[in-house]
């Protein structure tokens, strides 16, 4: 068996809820740094481990690997109950967890391997400015949705911290970014905050998902 987690992740990518995950859990990791969407030669490094050549991806301790980011932040959250990073299958919040891990992953985050490089469906370069545009309304949209629906406490599924404010404090900072994000759910926007300032996580945001200026644009 091998001692740690290895993350296979970047900076400002899906990968940092996961290692911030595993910092709250107190758990021993390493980071493999890959950015596939910098070209073939980062890509390669993920041939296998990822079929699909994507971060994140996990491997555990027992040498298995995983991917989808919904689905590992659940299996650590599960997999350490203790630190009440999700709902407990038999909690009210569950199904509510469950939903909008799910929809983060496939509503939203889906939706970048067409926004990062509009070239893999239209060839057409001066498609490509519509073609973000759009996406970033959709992704906006989404959250739109998701905070007309969620009733956040202090945290999105009430009192504890769990691993979907973690994924949606990431994933709020991609395109179209934190600006619109708060325009248009309003009723997250504390809560998003209130994870960036957490100081449980202020090592991982400035190591992983830095503040810099102007970041929430
Ligand atoms: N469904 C995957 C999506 C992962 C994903 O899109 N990762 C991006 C980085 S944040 C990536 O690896 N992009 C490179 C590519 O898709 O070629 C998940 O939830 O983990």
């Amino acid at each position: 068996m091998n001692e740690a987690f290895v993350v296979y992740g970047a900076a400002g990518s899906g990968s940092v809820p996961i290692e911030a995950t595993l910092s709250l859990l107190k758990l021993p990791y390493r980071v493999e740094e890959c950015a596939p969407w910098e070209g073939q030669q980062e890509e390669n490094k993920l041939a296998d481990i990822n079929p699909m050549r994507q971060v994140p991806a996990l491997a555990l301790p027992t040498g298995e690997v995983m991917s989808e980011s919904a689905a590992i932040l659940i299996w650590l959250a599960d997999s350490y109950p203790e630190a009440r990073l999700a709902p407990a299958l038999s909690e009210p919040a569950r199904p509510t967890f469950l939903r909008w891990m799910t929809f983060v992953s496939s509503a939203i985050y889906a939706l970048y391997w067409v926004a990062d490089n509009p070239s893999r469906i239209i060839e057409h370069a001066g498609h490509h400015a519509t073609v973000k545009a759009r996406l970033f309304d959709r992704i906006a949209r989404c959250w739109e949705l998701m905070g007309a629906q969620l009733r956040p406490g202090h945290y999105f599924l009430g009192e504890n911290l769990s691993v979907l404010d973690l994924y949606v404090a990431t994933a709020s900072r991609w395109s179209p970014g934190r600006r619109r994000f708060y325009e248009v759910a309003p009723g997250l926007a504390e809560v998003v905050r209130r994870v960036d300032t957490d100081s449980r996580l202020t090592a991982i945001w400035a190591e992983r998902f830095p503040f810099t200026q102007g970041w929430e644009r």
